[in-house]
Order: structure tokens, then C-alpha cells, then sequence
């Protein structure tokens, strides 16, 4: 990149946030650890967020940003995590109200806080549990589940799983999914978040970024999985100059080993702050995003984009895509308006079956890039639509509290803080 990137990552996690050694678990005072939002009418609620990395990112990515918008709120959260390495360059600057520690298969000697999340079914520690099920006032358990569009969602959110054995036998679990419509969970969508979209001069961030764009020169970020569509999608490109942002991994790897079409350039990123990255896709003319937490972002950045969901090997990744795509864009009519057959065309395209395999007895259709006037608007159609809804975390709270006050926790501790909404990001 020229100039070099402005932004450093740090080698190490552990360099810029305190992590808790197992064996200082014992000295967290009975009041469940330190906060510098105590009060005298009310203590913040003590969340204990559970969070297993199976694969890339995203696990980490979405506990991380939920951990620091409940903090946002006025809530401490202890965010026990495997492999917490990829908050070094995520979350450099870490959050006060957000302790990391470590994830240890023993924990009886820990007095559990008035909630437990457990991330994507991740199985907190069976002496936990137990101690959670001790209590005098048990915390409030939920299973935090991954985000789909898909119509079972609606049914399944909310729903309580009572556990009539193992180490939690008396506690209801309860499952709450994020989602795209009121009747769902809602999406991670901090406050301010809009507002700060609104004032971001996108020209002085990508010059920190050491990025200079030519004249009429369009700016596509791409973060993504190995992808067979990619040349193909990058030869659509070329019908207008174009500087494609790679991310580290697989973005830059394949695209490294193509033959660039004229008028087409790279730029290899670094990873970014989370804060930063959300600040890319701001800039960008054309998101291309991944997973679950970019996805979410590239619908608040508000720009142009195409999904590539994690492919599964059983297909499961097409009838999710399916039904992002049906509920953006209305079940599919043979006279649809052509943005929208060229958006589900390309979008199909861009998510091949796992393995991946002709998609029609013809061939592969004929791709063409969207209307970019209509992309947009569809995208701000959808947007506005999703601002309608509360955020997660809002939600979770409301949860929390409509299934009785936790100890220690006063009535107002669980609201989203005003301050929260004053707060720049
Ligand atoms: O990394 P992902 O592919 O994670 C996915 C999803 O979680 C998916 O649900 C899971 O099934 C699959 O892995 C195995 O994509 P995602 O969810 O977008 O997470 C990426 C995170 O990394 C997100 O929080 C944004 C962050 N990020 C940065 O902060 N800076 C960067 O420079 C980049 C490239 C990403």
C-alpha cells in the first residue's frame, strides 16, 4: 500500500489488556469483580459472556463487540475466552468495563455473575454451572445462537430449555437469536453507531490509511473465504478503474495468484481495529464480507454489497443466503426489476454449493453487476428497515430484566445507559 498503513497492530493481546490469570480468579471480591460504575442505588449488572473459537474470526469478533456495547450500556462483563488472540489487533485498546480471562475447565471457586451468556451453544464449564445452579438467586441463562433470516428463527427465539439434568438440572437455559425482523433477537448495533457513520469524512480516514483513490477510481473491499467466483467477479470490475482492498488471508492470497484485468489495482490491507474496520467498509463503494459480524457491519456502512456465508458442507449455506436474500428482496417474480435478478444472480454466484458444482444443467449464467443507483437504494431500504428494530443488546437487557431483577443489580442497571447514547464512537 503506498505510504504503508497508519494504523499498527500489536503483536500480542496481552501487551494492551489485563488478562486475569486463573490463579487471581480467587481474589475477584465477592461482589463479583470491580466496576467504576458502582452506585449507591445501583450496581451494574455482572454479565459472564462465554465464547469458544471454533473457526476464524467471527466468534470472538461478535462476543467482543456485545461484551463492549453491554459495557457501553453501563453493564461489567467478564468475557471468558479459548483463544483470545485476535482481540490484539480487534479490540487493541480493550474496554474498561470488559475484563478478558481466560477460559479455564475449572471454575467452582468463581461466584457466577446475574447473567451467563454462552456464545453459539460453547457449554460454559460443568463447575460453573454447578455454581450457577447453587445460587441463591441464579443468573439469568442464555444461549446466544448464530444469526440467520431464515422463518425458524422467529419460532425458536425466546424459547426457554429447562435442563433436567447435567450440572445445571433446575435452570432454564433460553435461547435467544439475533435476527432481522421484530420478532427476532435484533442485531448488534451500538449507539451513536449511525450518527457517527453520518459525520465520517471518508477522505482523511483513507489518507491515514495510506490510501490515495484516482479520479472516479471505485474503492471495493474484499473479505472473504476462497472463493471460484472471485476471477469472474473481478473481470466485471474492470469496466471501471478500481482499487480492490485486500484483507489479510484469503482475500490477498488468491487474488495474488490472478492476473489483474487493466485498470485494476490491490491494496494489501492489515488487520484492523474492529473500530477501523467498520470505518473501511464506510468507505468503500462495494463491500464484499463474510461470516456473520461483517455482514451485520456491511448493512450498517450502508454501501453496496455482496455476503459470502461460511460454506458448510451440507448446503446449509444456500438456504441461509436464500433466505437473507428473499427477505431483502421479496420472494423472487419472473418480472422482477433486472437489479434485483442480476443482485440474486450474481449473489448465487458468489455462494457456490459446497462442493462447488454447476448450477444449472446450461452452464453458469451470465453475471452482470447491478444497477449501482438501485444497490444502493435497496441497501438503505433494508437498513432503514433493520433501524427499526431494537439492538441486541437493548434486547437482552429487556430479557434480562423481564425475567426478574439478578441480584445486586438495581432497576435502571438494566437499560441501555444514556450516557452510552451521548458517547462518540
Ligand atoms: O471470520 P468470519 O468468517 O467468521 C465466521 C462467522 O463467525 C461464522 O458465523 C462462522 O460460522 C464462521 O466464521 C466459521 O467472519 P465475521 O463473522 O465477519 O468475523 C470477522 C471479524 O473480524 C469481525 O468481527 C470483523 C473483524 N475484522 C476486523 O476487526 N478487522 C479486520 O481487518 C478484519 C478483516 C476483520
Amino acid at each position: 500500500m503506498p505510504g504503508g498503513p497508519a494504523l499498527n497492530c500489536p503483536s500480542s493481546y496481552h501487551d494492551h489488556v489485563t488478562l486475569f490469570p486463573s490463579t487471581d480468579l480467587a481474589t475477584l471480591d465477592p461482589a463479583k469483580g470491580s466496576s467504576a460504575h458502582s452506585g449507591a442505588h445501583s450496581k451494574p449488572a455482572l454479565w459472564d459472556l462465554f465464547c469458544k473459537v471454533v473457526d476464524n474470526f467471527g466468534d470472538v469478533g461478535v462476543c467482543w463487540r456485545l461484551a463492549a456495547d453491554l459495557a457501553a450500556c453501563g453493564q461489567r462483563v467478564r468475557l471468558w475466552c479459548d483463544d483470545p488472540s485476535a482481540l490484539a489487533w480487534m479490540a487493541p485498546d480493550g474496554s474498561p468495563q470488559v475484563q478478558v480471562m481466560p477460559w479455564p475447565e475449572h471454575l467452582s471457586h468463581v461466584e457466577p455473575g446475574d447473567v451467563v451468556i454462552e456464545a453459539f451453544a460453547c457449554d460454559p464449564p460443568a463447575d460453573f454451572v454447578r455454581a450457577m445452579a447453587a445460587a441463591p438467586r441464579p443468573p439469568v441463562w442464555i444461549n446466544l445462537e448464530y444469526l440467520s433470516a431464515e422463518d425458524w428463527v422467529e419460532r425458536c427465539h425466546g424459547l426457554p430449555s429447562p435442563q433436567s439434568n447435567g450440572p445445571g438440572a433446575g435452570l432454564t437455559k433460553w435461547f435467544f437469536h439475533p435476527g432481522f425482523s421484530s420478532d427476532t433477537g435484533g442485531l448488534i448495533r451500538e449507539a451513536g453507531l449511525l450518527e457517527a457513520r453520518g459525520r465520517f469524512d471518508r477522505e482523511a480516514w483513507l489518507r491515514r490509511l495510506g490510501v490515495h483513490l484516482r479520479q472516479r477510481e471505485r474503492l471495493v473491499v474484499l473479505f472473504c473465504y476462497a472463493n471460484p467466483a472471485l476471477p469472474q467477479l473481478v473481470r466485471l470490475l474492470a469496466d471501471q478503474p478500481t482499487a480492490l482492498a485486500l484483507t489479510p488471508g484469503h482475500a490477498q492470497a488468491q487474488v495474488h495468484q490472478m492476473a489483474l484485468p487493466p485498470g485494476m489495482r490491490t491494496l494489501d490491507l492489515p488487520f484492523l481495529s474492529q473500530h477501523e474496520f467498520d470505518r473501511l467498509l464506510w468507505s468503500a463503494d462495494l463491500n464484499l464480507v463474510r461470516g456473520e459480524d461483517s455482514l451485520v457491519r456491511a448493512l450498517w456502512a450502508g454501501r453496496p454489497f455482496l455476503w459470502q456465508l461460511y460454506p458448510q458442507a451440507d448446503d446449509a449455506h444456500l438456504v441461509k443466503s436464500a433466505a437473507f436474500l428473499d427477505r431483502w428482496l421479496g420472494a423472487e417474480t419472473a418480472g422482477q426489476a433486472a437489479w434485483k435478478a442480476d443482485l440474486r444472480c450474481l449473489w448465487r454466484a458468489w455462494n457456490p454449493a459446497n462442493p462447488p458444482r454447476d448450477p444449472t444443467p446450461h452452464g453458469t449464467p451470465a453475471l452482470a453487476l447491478p444497477d449501482v443507483g438501485h444497490w444502493t437504494a435497496g441497501v438503505e431500504s433494508l437498513r432503514q428497515g433493520l433501524l427499526q428494530q431494537d439492538d441486541l443488546s437493548t434486547q437482552l437487557l429487556r430479557f434480562v430484566g423481564s425475567r426478574g431483577r439478578p441480584a445486586g443489580s438495581g432497576e435502571s442497571s438494566l437499560r441501555r445507559h444514556p450516557a452510552g447514547a451521548a458517547e462518540p464512537l
